[in-house]
């Protein structure tokens, strides 16, 4: 952040590493019954030889605290984690209706991918699969000089063939909650994703790290199938057969609830993530409010909510205090309704929460909701960052958002930006492009160009009120977080006083995803502080796959100088031709929006 008194110093920071994951509390700790710290005082002051602990949260190790700006400074812990994950296809019936899909290490959800602030993660990714490439983003992770490991397909990478495996590497120079997924076509829907956790500082005490809890809407068919109808279907979204917590989920071909158990009088921390295809999730636990302290990688000034409505591939972490009476509660989980193609079978999905010394560990819970859960497909709004920063108040530029039905039947429907559909042809990535030396670049791969070093670019999406669908859409940036200045539905921008004048510039919400409001504006601000190829996009996979996306070349002149790895993405890039030729028996031009 601008503003801020640090100064980057990658790898000079002198800070014991830490080498274990920060233990779980067992000690009896009266932080279970902490109250809100509501306009808690977040003025920065000196923590010295702070450890983290149950109690002492905020710390981490020497220096370091939550409030220490992540865009600027994190520890060198000298650590590698490594991880193995394998893709597979595989059949499996997460609520009972067996299907065929793709996931990672035979297990759905993949397994969670856990590591230190500032730990690298080297992640190898082995393409078991006969008929699919693959190709694995982190949600979220800054790739900060890494951005040949952002895992897009015909942006930074070509896809990783089957039999092939890539070595993905960087470091988590942010903490929190988030997940990893295909970024290949649609593939994340037919089950390629799990969870990250990187431990580091909370903006609040707790006891019990619960883990991440992923959401999902849930398709019968195949996610490929889904896609193909899709993209033909001029006349409104496509209706998801059910909603999966943690994977698993009851329907009327069998299933089963997913169940977490609480300690008493214990608070926990749960890591809730709308891994989901294209609906919004809400969610709530009976008799239990959320204690918010993170919104996606940003660590937020603790809130208290009963429900929190989720975009696809945003994330909060909440703090559940087990202090009602030993029983179990329903945790419910619905969609948006009516705005983003709602899910009639479960508008009101259950899982159960027990707490460990309930009388009957097998029974139903009988617990009341207070209410109906909201719908509606908006973010939660008043979100503080606890790591401050004044955003100059500045004009920003336009991309205008289209749908255009023309031929449906048969060319498919398709996204515009500014009147094109992106696509990109994945055995040309425009990494590889640019180490060919290459300035211009195709016309419908959407590029827009970032020059200037470390200042902010400032962006309004508008849906073009004559050609949108009134539909909102998750817009998610890669290499950044970025400021969400204002979200306005049923509204045109032109820039007038008042327009401006609203933006939000005095600390405004910073994180990786924000809703498009249906029929209206969002306006971004995010630092030219990455050089890169960055995708920014729908996160409805069948949105990107009909062309709602666009890239950022950010500072292209120093993007060859800060990766190392160019000549592995030209021998990758051949093995996916190769692949292509033997597979189709024609090494045809697939240029397609493959992302
Ligand atoms: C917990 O709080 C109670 C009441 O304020 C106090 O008497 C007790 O000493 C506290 N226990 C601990 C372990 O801090
Ligand atoms: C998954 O397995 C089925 C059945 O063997 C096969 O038809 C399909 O092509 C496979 N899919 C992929 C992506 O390899
Ligand atoms: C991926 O595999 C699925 C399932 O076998 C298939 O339907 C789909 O056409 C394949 N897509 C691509 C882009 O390879
Ligand atoms: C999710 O399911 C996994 C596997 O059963 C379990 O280990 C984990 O505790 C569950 N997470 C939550 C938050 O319930
Ligand atoms: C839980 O909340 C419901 C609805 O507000 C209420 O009727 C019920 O008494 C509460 N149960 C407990 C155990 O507090
Ligand atoms: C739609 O199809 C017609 C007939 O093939 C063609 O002339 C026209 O250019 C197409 N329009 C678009 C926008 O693709
Ligand atoms: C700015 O534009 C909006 C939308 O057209 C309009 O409602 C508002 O009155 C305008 N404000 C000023 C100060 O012109
Ligand atoms: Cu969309």
């Amino acid at each position: 952040m601008r503003g801020s008194t640090y100064v980057a110093f990658l790898g000079t920071l002198l800070c014991s590493s830490v080498n274990a994951f920060p233990a779980h509390a067992d000690a009896d700790t009266n932080a279970s019954r902490a109250h809100l710290e509501h306009n808690a005082d977040w003025t920065p002051k000196p923590s010295q030889n702070c450890e983290h602990g149950p109690k002492t949260r905020r710390c981490w190790t020497g220096d370091l605290d939550v409030l220490t700006d992540m865009d600027d400074v994190w520890p060198d812990t000298g650590v590698y984690r490594k991880y193995t994950l394998e893709i597979t296809n595989a059949t499996m019936a997460p609520d009972g209706f067996p299907r065929d899909m793709q996931v990672v290490n035979g297990q759905y959800p993949g397994p969670t991918i856990e590591a230190n602030w500032g730990d690298i993660l080297q992640i190898t990714v082995i393409n078991r699969l006969h008929a699919n490439g693959t190709g694995i983003h982190w949600h979220g992770i800054r790739q900060l000089e890494t951005n040949e490991y952002d895992g897009t397909g015909g942006l930074t990478e070509c896809p990783i063939p089957p039999g092939a495996s890539k070595v993905y590497t960087f470091r988590a120079t942010q903490y929190g909650s988030s997940w990893y997924h295909s970024h290949y076509s649609v593939q994340y829907g037919d089950g390629v994703l799990g969870g990250i956790i990187i431990h580091g500082p909370a903006t609040q005490n707790y006891d019990i790290d619960l883990g991440i809890m992923p959401m999902t809407d849930w398709f019968h068919s195949p996610i490929f199938t889904v896609n193909s109808a899709a993209h033909h279907e001029a006349h409104g979204p496509p209706i998801a057969d059910n909603i999966l917590i943690n994977g698993t989920m009851t329907s009327p071909y069998g299933g089963a609830k997913p169940e977490t158990t609480l300690t008493p009088g214990k608070t926990h921390r749960l890591r809730l993530v709308n891994t989901g295809i294209n609906n919004w999730i809400h969610a709530s636990l009976d008799n239990h409010t959320f204690t918010v302290i993170a919104a996606d990688f940003v660590p937020i000034e603790p809130f208290e909510t009963t429900e929190l409505s989720i975009a696809i591939g945003q994330r909060y972490d909440v703090l559940i205090h087990a202090t009602q009476p030993s029983t179990s509660y329903y945790f419910r989980v619905g969609t948006g309704g009516s705005c983003d193609g709602p899910n009639p079978s479960a508008s009101e999905a259950r899982g159960i929460f027990r707490y460990a010394d309930a009388p009957d560990l097998l029974a139903e819970p009988v617990s009341v909701a207070a209410g109906h859960l909201m719908e509606g497909c908006w973010d939660e709004q008043n979100l503080v960052p606890v790591q401050r920063t004044q955003v100059p108040r500045d004009i920003p530029q336009e991309m205008l958002v289209g749908f255009d039905t023309t031929n449906a039947s048969t060319n498919g429907v398709h996204w515009l930006i500014d009147g094109k559909p992106m696509k990109v042809d994945v055995k040309k990535p425009t990494l590889m492009q640019i180490t060919d030396g290459k300035w211009e670049f195709e016309g419908t791969n959407n590029v827009y160009r970032v020059g200037e070093k470390d200042t902010f670019q400032y962006w309004v999406i508008q849906q073009s009120d004559h050609m949108a669908a009134f539909v909102p859409h998750p817009i998610h940036l890669h290499g950044h977080d970025f400021y969400v200045l204002d979200q306005v539905s049923d509204a045109t921008w032109n820039g007038n006083a008042s327009q401006v004048d609203r933006l939000r510039t005095d600390n405004p919400i910073r994180r990786d995803t924000a809703t498009l409001p249906a029929n209206g504006y969002l306006v971004l601000a995010f630092e030219s502080d990455n050089p890169g190829v960055w995708l920014m996009h729908c996160h409805i996979p069948f949105h990107v796959g009909q062309g709602f996306g666009m890239q950022f070349v950010e500072r292209q002149e120093e993007i060859l100088g800060s990766i190392e790895r160019l000549d592995d993405i030209k021998r990758e890039c051949g093995d996916w031709k190769a692949f292509q030729e033997s597979f189709y028996g024609v090494d045809f031009e697939f240029e397609e929006t493959l992302v």
